[in-house]
């Protein structure tokens, strides 16, 4: 698609849904690697401006958007009904869809691209990294606290929106064709990166094991709880939202607190082609799991307490897993802005891999310490 058509395909979404006020322009939006964002703005009859976000949902991968949204509809509504049962501000404190003329939430174009719009959570920040140690407590206990408040969704209505999304042997296997496969002949140039993790494929199996020996319940978790998906309020510097429903599904609550670890608990940006600068921070990762553990406030058992270290190496390895991947296909999943991108984000993550396998008593004494 050309980028007029491209803009055309904006333009017919922008005049299907139902905003407030005047449309005015758009603009790209924010550094997710998945969706295409855009912010709109409207002008009211007031003369003030309102601000909204529009997505494009990738639809290749996620496969049902109609699904997806049926589990973002149904989501956003339960948590309103509690954020309103605790006095809370449901324009802020979730997100919000806003329905298309005919009443849907989203608009399926000629072309059958996917879109919706959500209100514009004011006056908050969206960090890619801890600026101050304080935004990553705050958006463990958010996160932690997201995990209690779904405790009680029907979780047997929602669609599993990417199958197998952190089942961490399918990615290994995935893994495993793709350096068969070598399409572009990348594999010579990551043979140790490989290695690595092959070294590792006894530990992509404990936590379904501990699941399949009824050990470790499914719980109705995020499933991608980095820290640029929760929205921090700039004026009490709580995290008052977390955004990017997308990939709600049953999951590990270990694997909730891990993928906030390999973000946010890293010295470096997630894809730093220095490693030298990535480390795992040990001072965030007790701040997390001292916040997380607040958040859960008494809902973990104590295997999933025991098991945090593990989610976060697993979410660390399985991210890496699925960074090389993509680099050995060709950049076709995950959003890149430069050659070897995708290449130093995973080697970040297996750096992290071995700062964690380093600090791995220490990670279990801080769990231990909060518990
Ligand atoms: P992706 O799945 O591609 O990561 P997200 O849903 O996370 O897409 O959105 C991308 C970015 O857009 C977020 O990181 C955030 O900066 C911004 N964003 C998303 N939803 C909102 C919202 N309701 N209000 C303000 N900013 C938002
Ligand atoms: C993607 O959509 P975004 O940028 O929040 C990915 C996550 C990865 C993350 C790595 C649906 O998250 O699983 O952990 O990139 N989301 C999907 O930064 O694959
Ligand atoms: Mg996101």
């Amino acid at each position: 698609m050309t980028r007029e058509e491209y803009c055309a395909k904006i333009d017919e979404a922008i005049d299907q849904i139902a905003f407030e006020g005047t449309f005015i322009d758009y603009e790209r939006y924010g550094n997710g690697h998945i969706n295409d964002t855009f912010v709109t703005h409207h002008r009211l009859e007031d003369g003030s401006v309102i601000r909204y976000i529009l997505q494009r949902v990738n639809h290749d991968t996620f496969k049902q958007p109609e699904q997806l949204m049926e589990n973002v509809a149904g989501i956003t509504e339960f948590m309103k009904r509690k954020i309103v049962q605790n006095k809370g501000d449901v324009n802020r404190e979730t997100m919000n869809i806003i329905s298309t003329w005919e009443g849907k939430t989203f608009y399926k174009d000629s072309i059958g691209s996917y879109w919706r719009a959500y209100v514009f959570i004011e006056d908050t920040t969206c960090f890619d990294m801890v600026e101050k140690p304080d935004d990553f407590y705050q958006s463990a206990i958010a996160f932690g606290h997201f995990q209690k408040l779904l405790a009680d969704y029907p979780a047997e209505t929602l669609y599993e929106t990417i199958p197998d999304f952190h089942n961490t042997p399918v990615r290994f296997e995935k893994l495993k064709n793709v350096v068969q496969e070598d399409v572009l002949g990348r594999v010579k140039e990551v043979t140790d990166e490989i290695t690595f993790v092959m070294e590792r494929e006894e530990f992509t199996h404990i936590l379904l094991e501990l699941h399949m020996e009824g050990k470790l319940p499914l719980k109705v978790t995020h499933n991608d709880t980095k820290l640029n998906n929760i929205m921090i309020d700039n004026a009490t510097g709580a995290a008052i939202c977390v955004i990017d429903l997308d990939t709600i599904m049953p999951g590990f609550s270990v694997n909730d607190f891990g993928d906030s670890i390999r973000f946010g608990a890293s010295t470096g940006a997630e894809d730093e082609p220095d490693l030298s600068k990535v480390n795992l921070d040990l001072a965030l990762y007790e701040l997390y799991t001292k916040g997380f553990l607040e958040g859960c406030n008494g809902s973990l058992t104590a295997t999933e307490i025991d098991m945090l270290p593990v989610g976060a190496k697993m979410m660390t390895l399985e991210c890496g897993i699925r960074f090389l991947t993509d680099y050995l296909q060709g950049d076709i999943y995950f959003r890149i802005h430069r050659e070897k991108q995708n290449l130093d984000r995973a080697r970040t993550q297996f750096k992290l891999v071995s700062d964690m396998e380093k600090n791995w008593e220490t990670m279990h004494e801080i769990v231990n310490k909060y518990r």
